[in-house]
Formats: C-alpha cells, structure tokens, sequence
C-alpha cells in the first residue's frame, strides 16, 4: 500500500535556522485562510497567524495552505506547529542540526570506502567491518580485474567508493561526487572569508584526520586515487582514455558484505565520458594539493593531460545502455559537456591556450549548459561553469560575466518554478520525478546557493534553505530522506551491507545517508506493485527493495553535502 502520509501538517523536522525564513505546508480544502499557532517544548503558545492559501497543488495532488513562522526567532528545542487540530513533528529552531549533517553526510564517504578496513575507533563497532574486494576470500579482489571484453592487460583498481548499495565502483558519477568534495574546499578558498576551519584537518573521523591536510580533501583523494587507476596504462591499446567501470559480473544478493562478495569483477572498457571526467576532476585536485602534495599533483596533473589528449583523439567512445548486468550502466550520449567541463579545469589549472580555444569553441561556452539544467552525472557543463567563476583565470571577463548571468538566471528560473509549488523543491520543471531526484533537487538547490554567493540577494538563499526543508520532511509524506534526522527518517535504504537485518546483524544507514527520492516513472517492482498511479512527489516507499527510489549513492550524498556545508556556513560557525 502507499505510504501513509501523516500529520497534513508537514514542516522540516529537524530544525529550522534562525535568522532565515520558516515555512510549513498545510494539506487543507479550506478556500479561506485558517489560523495556526506554535507551541514551544513546555506547550505554551509562543505565535499565532494565517495561514495563505495556495490551493491544488500539482507534484502532490494535495490542496495546501502555507503556514508562515518566520518571524518567530527564538532558538529552543520541541517546537509543535498546530493548524486546524493536527499537529506536526516537533522540531527545533537552530543551526546546531545542520552543522552535525554538515560532518555526518561526509562520513557517508568513508563508510562506503572499498579496500579498506572500515575502523571502529572512527564509525563505532556496529559500522566496522573488514576490507572489501582486496582478494581474501571469497572475494575475487580488486588487484587483478580483467577487462570485460578481452584488452590484454588487467589493473589493479582497489580503493575508490563503492558506488551506492551496490559495490560496483563507476568513474562518472564517481568523478562527479569527488568534484563536490574538492569544490567544498574550493570555494572556502574564494567565497568564504578568513575564517576555514570547516574545512580544516580534524573535522572527519577518518584516518587521515592529523596529516595537516584538509579532511575534505583526503576523503576526495580516496576516490581519485582509485580514478587515476582506471587508466590505461601506457603502450597498451587506448593508452591514456579511462575505463568507464568495474563491477560484479552478475548482480548479487541484498544483503552481500563487501568482504563476502564472491562474483568476478570486471572492467568495461574505455569512455570518452569517464576519460574526460578523470581529466576534470584530476586537473582540479592538481591545483588544490599543491600547497599540501605537490608531488601528487603533478601525477594528478599528468594523468589529466594525458586523458584530455586521449579523449581528443577518441571522441565518440560512448558507454551503451545495455552494460547493466552486475552494475549500472551510466550510459551518456552526450561529451561534449564532459569537454568543456575538462577543458574548464585544465584551463583553470594551467592557464594554457589550447584549453581556452577548446572553451571557447564549445557549443557549452558562456554558460550555455544552464539552459538545459544544473548538473548531474550525465550533465557536467555546471561543474566547469562553477570552476570558470570562482577560480580567477585568464578568460574575457565578458564570457565570465556571461557564465555568472546563465547561473543566476538558472536560480531564477528555479525560483519560479518553487513559487507555485506546495512543497518548494527545485526539479527538472516538468512535472516528471526521475530517479535520484532528492539529487536533483540538492544540485539545482546549490545553484541557487551559487547565485546567492555572487549577487548576495535573499531570496537565492532562502530558495536554497527550502529545498534544505523539503529533504528534512516538509514533503507530502511528512519523510525525513535523511537516514538518522528528524521523527520520521528513512530507515530502510537499499544497501547491501546497511540491511537492517531483523537479527542485528547488519545495521541501517548510518545518519547523513540521503534516500534517492521520489521517481514517477517507477522502475522498480516494489514501487510498480505498490505506487502506481501516484502524484510525483508521492511517488516513494522507505521499502528496501524500491531501489529505484531509496537507495543511496556517492553523487547524491556529495550533492547534499555541499548544500549542508554551504547552509551551515550562512547558518553562522
Ligand atoms: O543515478 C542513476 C540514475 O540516474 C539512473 O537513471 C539509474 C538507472 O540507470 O541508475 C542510477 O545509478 C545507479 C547505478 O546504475 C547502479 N548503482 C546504484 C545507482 C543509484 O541507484
């Protein structure tokens, strides 16, 4: 059966940030406004008002009224929205909860790290386990993986993140979780002010906590160090292009422990989209260690330079839809943002003009991506728009103020699609919820962040808290996507080792895991049995099955944590 959809008064539960707008969404016929008031923790009537009526509401099917606490600023725990009789999930009023998301959707990262034993001293006993895929049996290993179609050699591809809840390890969506991660760090060089310590070495619980480098920045380098591996090595067929992915050869069973994974692992062969995304990603972490490693950063460098020239001299290898058996196929069609994305960071690292003309010749020049979207795994023409205007480089101004305008007239553009909305979260505008949408909606709202940190106008920041609130539980089915925050949080994602096994063995997600989200066009038998005929944002089950809408990823948990880093940031540190 469809979820129940709880209180119809539907608010973040976690907490909202003082200072910045308050809003809770009302499931309510009524045509008229109806009054509403809220309760502190001791039930004491601290402020009353109207609601606003905003009427049938399309993503929903609800007819919903806006409730408005904004004025009330007081920070304090238990606080209780009550309209027309029912209450909402109590919550709290203050910028504590999205600091610890801030930490806690990072650690997602080192949870999900293949090759390496997962420590207690850093997640606790219930979360540690053995290193996975480093050849103890029965795991074949990651140190010898063949190609999948024959090429003569094989790598060794250990470490990297394990993708999602499968332990499958894939470059593009890879190369983009790990630019998140470098761009949180990169824009504290730029945007942020004096003050880094956010950033700093020791705000992780992972190994690499007192090496005198960024934490943010040794959890990136776990996954680029595995990208740089997926390489081919040089004097081989396709020297320098990069595999697209490794995986299982046969999908298995949930649960599977990393450590207990015994199918053949398999490298499929080469890209143009993973080739260039390495080449980004590579050129970008170049010029970030330089100061920490240098010598890291001209491998890193090189590796780039290498794949960029590779993938010019291959431009039309493109991954096929039909490679998803044992893994996800991310199949793309489209490079030509993968190269202006690599051209973006290599322009931005070196300086040289060949990368330059290659921008400028871009069909994506000027920040022309933004009309068709933000970014996604598929789509990276954003991540270099977003490297073009914070990193200072030698292009015309005139086309860095063009990438500025296509990236606050994107934020525009969500702004009013969120207007007429019940429930703010900024989507494709469409009316379509597509699988990881909660991703989605974390990238367009950091988009909206980004627009905010160049014109510094409100109402781009309140935009982007709003779709904060909306993956907090201010959403049709009063769901908090968040595993371990607010009343009603995921608690059954689709995870192979995170089964939530009715014995114990095996736990739920860790807190800061971000479900999927939401997708109307159910591709799953769970949801398929279960949703059908449902109202877009309606369309999840927290069911462990429903892979298609409640699973977790590296991309959409890189998503939310730049947004939280960002929130918490204005949120005052
Ligand atoms: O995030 C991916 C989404 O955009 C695709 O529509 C979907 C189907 O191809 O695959 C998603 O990625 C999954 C990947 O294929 C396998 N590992 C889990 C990923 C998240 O569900």
């Amino acid at each position: 059966a469809a979820p129940d959809p709880g209180s119809p008064v539907k608010v973040n539960q976690v907490a909202y940030v003082p200072g910045l707008p308050k809003q809770a969404t009302v499931v309510n016929s009524a045509n008229a406004p109806i009054g509403w008031t809220l309760r502190n923790a001791a039930g004491a009537t601290v402020a009353s008002g109207q609601t606003t009526v905003r009427g049938a509401d399309t993503l929903s099917g609800d007819s919903v009224h806006i409730a408005d606490f904004s004025a009330y600023d007081t920070p304090g725990t238990g606080y209780v929205l009550s309209v027309g009789g029912s209450n909402s999930y109590p919550f709290d009023i203050s910028a504590d909860p999205v600091r610890r998301l801030r930490g806690d959707s990072l650690a997602f990262f080192y949870h999900q790290r293949s090759g390496t034993p997962i420590d207690a001293q850093y997640v606790g006993s219930r979360y540690a386990r053995p290193a996975g895929h480093v050849n103890v049996a029965p795991n074949r290993g990651d140190n010898n993986v063949p190609c999948r179609t024959s090429c003569g050699y094989t790598l060794d591809v250990r470490g990297g993140w394990y993708d999602a809840g499968d332990q499958g390890k894939y470059v593009v969506n890879g190369g983009l979780a790990t630019w998140q991660l470098q761009n949180i760090y990169e824009r504290t060089l730029y945007v942020t002010g004096a003050d880094r310590s956010a950033v700093a070495d020791g705000t992780l619980a992972i190994p690499e906590r007192a090496n005198g480098v960024p934490d943010v920045l040794d959890e990136a380098r776990w996954e680029l160090e595995f990208l740089l591996k997926m390489q081919v090595p040089a004097g081989r067929t396709n020297a320098g292009m990069v595999h697209h992915k490794i995986h299982d050869q046969n999908w298995t069973a949930l649960p599977t422990r990393p450590e207990l994974d015994s199918e053949p692992r398999l490298l499929s062969p080469v890209s143009t989209a993973a080739t260039l995304n390495m080449a980004a990603v590579a050129a970008q972490a170049s010029r970030l260690w330089k100061p920490f490693d240098a010598s890291f950063a001209s491998r890193a460098l090189a590796a780039a330079e290498k794949a960029y020239a590779a993938a010019k001299a291959n431009p039309n290898r493109l991954a096929p839809a039909t490679d998803n058996t044992g893994g996800g196929a991310y199949e793309d069609n489209t490079v030509s943002d993968e190269f202006y994305w690599a051209a973006a960071e290599l322009y931005a690292t070196t300086g040289s003009t060949g990368y330059r003309n290659d921008l400028s010749g871009s069909p994506h020049a000027r920040g022309a991506g933004f009309t068709r979207g933000a970014y996604d795994w598929s789509w990276t023409a954003g991540l270099g728009d977003t490297t073009l205007v914070l990193v200072p480089t030698g292009l015309a101004s005139g086309d860095v103020s063009a990438i500025r305008s296509a990236i606050v007239g994107f934020a525009d553009r969500m702004l009013a699609q969120t207007a007429n909305q019940g429930y703010p979260a900024p989507g494709s505008g469409n009316g379509t919820y597509y699988w990881g949408s909660n991703g989605a909606v974390a990238n367009n709202a950091n988009v909206l962040a980004m627009a905010f940190d160049l014109t510094g106008t409100a109402r781009y920041r309140n935009g982007a808290y709003a779709a904060y609130d909306y993956l907090l539980g201010r959403n049709p089915l009063n769901q908090s996507y968040v595993a371990g925050y607010g009343d009603k949080p995921v608690r059954n994602l689709h995870h192979r080792f995170w089964a939530n096994q009715n014995d114990g063995s095996l736990p739920t997600a860790p807190p800061g895991s971000l479900s999927g989200g939401p997708n109307s066009e159910l591709q799953d038998p769970v949801v398929q049995a279960q949703l059908a005929g449902c109202k877009p944002q309606k369309c999840f089950i927290d069911d462990i099955g429903a892979y298609s809408v409640n699973e977790v990823a590296i991309n959409w948990n890189s998503a939310m944590a730049w947004l939280v880093h960002w929130a918490a940031e204005q949120a005052g540190t």
